[in-house]
């Protein structure tokens, strides 16, 4: 976890609301908050406590459903800082087949940002993502790495990336319209322990992990991956993730900007790296019919570097090392994830 304080403007008494507490991101983000001091944190998600990845008895916990206004209007009482993780998502086997749960996040994005403004909250901070950008900047496997102008004119991931890219757009006009500050990150894949590795929503570097760990339990010798494999991305270990969030919060930054790695490889290559710490390897099948997303992905980090003089860096290596040793202990002890958030339906509106 980062160590460095990159929340000097918020005060340790300040009240900072955390939504999607529950979530992967939300769960690293609330633990740092309270390593670093904050003890003023409210988390709120709509899942039941128990199916949340991570819970802190210390902070004020909250069960409530954000796509309503009053929900909204409640958390936000007395509060000066607001972190926006809150969103219906998942990897490309969720968001693919889940277009319209996808886009409903519109819903708690907009009421969210309704009752900051309203509570006169200090900044706001919405996380948004790399599926907002160009579906023909990303063909080919050996792509160019996306800058921030890659989002326009718009041609994002149908569904999931639409949404973001509105919410996004929907943050900057808070700002320019009613003074809400408002900062945006467009977080490129993260990973790490303590996660979704299982039901559907896990991401490549999870699902990888969580098939070579039950292959090495089982004893058999097959894996299976999704599409041809020479597919290309960059993934963000969490503690990154964090820190860049903080970053990214604290600085002067109004546009979105990249959170992402830019150590780019094949799923091929996720897999050799995940097959090498596990001492394995492994005959591969390919699933050329499972959902794919983009042929390439990359995140230009020019503007992070310039803006901040930081940009993640934890080796793809390293981050897969202790992701795969968290999901193999979970599995090996046991622990499936039905109860977590992977197989979390949203009630009805
Ligand atoms: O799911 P994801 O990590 O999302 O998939 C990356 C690539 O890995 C895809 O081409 C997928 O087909 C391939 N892949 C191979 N085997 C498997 O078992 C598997 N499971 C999964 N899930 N994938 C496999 C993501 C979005 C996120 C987020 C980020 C932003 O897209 O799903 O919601 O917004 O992008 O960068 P990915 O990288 O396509």
């Amino acid at each position: 976890m980062p160590t460095e304080n990159a929340l000097l403007l918020i005060a340790k008494s300040d009240k900072i609301l955390v939504a999607g507490a529950g979530g992967f991101i939300g769960g690293h983000f609330i633990k740092n908050l309270i390593q670093q001091g904050f003890y003023n944190i409210r988390a709120v998600d709509i899942k039941p406590r128990d199916t949340w990845f991570q819970k802190f008895d210390t902070v004020d916990n909250s069960i409530g459903d954000l796509r309503l206004l009053d929900t909204c209007h409640t958390v936000m009482n007395n509060v000066d800082w607001v972190f926006n993780f809150a969103c219906d998502m998942g990897g490309m086997g969720f968001i693919e087949n889940h277009k319209v749960e996808c886009m409903l996040s519109v819903l708690a994005n907009t009421h969210l940002l309704v009752a900051a403004h309203n509570a006169g909250v200090k900044r706001f901070l919405y996380s948004s993502s790399a599926c907002v950008y160009r579906a023909d900047k990303q063909t080919s496997t050996d792509v160019t790495a996306l800058t921030e102008s890659d989002a326009y004119p718009a041609m994002p991931e149908d569904g999931y990336g639409w949404e973001k890219l509105f919410s996004e757009r929907m943050s900057l006009h808070f700002a320019e319209d009613n003074g809400l500050l408002t900062r945006i990150p467009r977080l490129h894949n993260v990973y790490g322990p303590m996660g979704t590795f299982d039901g559907g929503r896990e991401k490549a570097p999870a699902a990888i992990c969580r098939k070579v760990a039950m292959a090495k339990l089982s004893g058999l010798s097959d894996i299976e991956i999704w599409g041809d494999g020479h597919q290309t991305r960059s993934f963000q270990y969490i503690d990154d993730c964090v820190l860049g969030v903080q970053k990214i919060f604290s600085s002067d930054i109004t546009e979105p900007i990249n959170l992402g790695s830019s150590e780019m490889v094949s799923i091929n290559q996720l897999v050799d790296m995940v097959e090498a710490i596990a001492g394995i390897t492994l005959n591969r099948a390919y699933k050329l019919d499972a959902p794919k997303g983009v042929r390439g992905r990359n995140s230009d980090n020019t503007m992070i570097q310039a803006e901040l003089g930081w940009q993640p860096s934890t080796k793809l290596q390293d981050g897969l090392s202790t992701t795969y040793a968290w999901i193999y202990d979970e599995l090996s002890n046991g622990r499936n994830q039905s109860l977590f958030t992977s197989n979390y339906t949203l009630p009805s509106l």
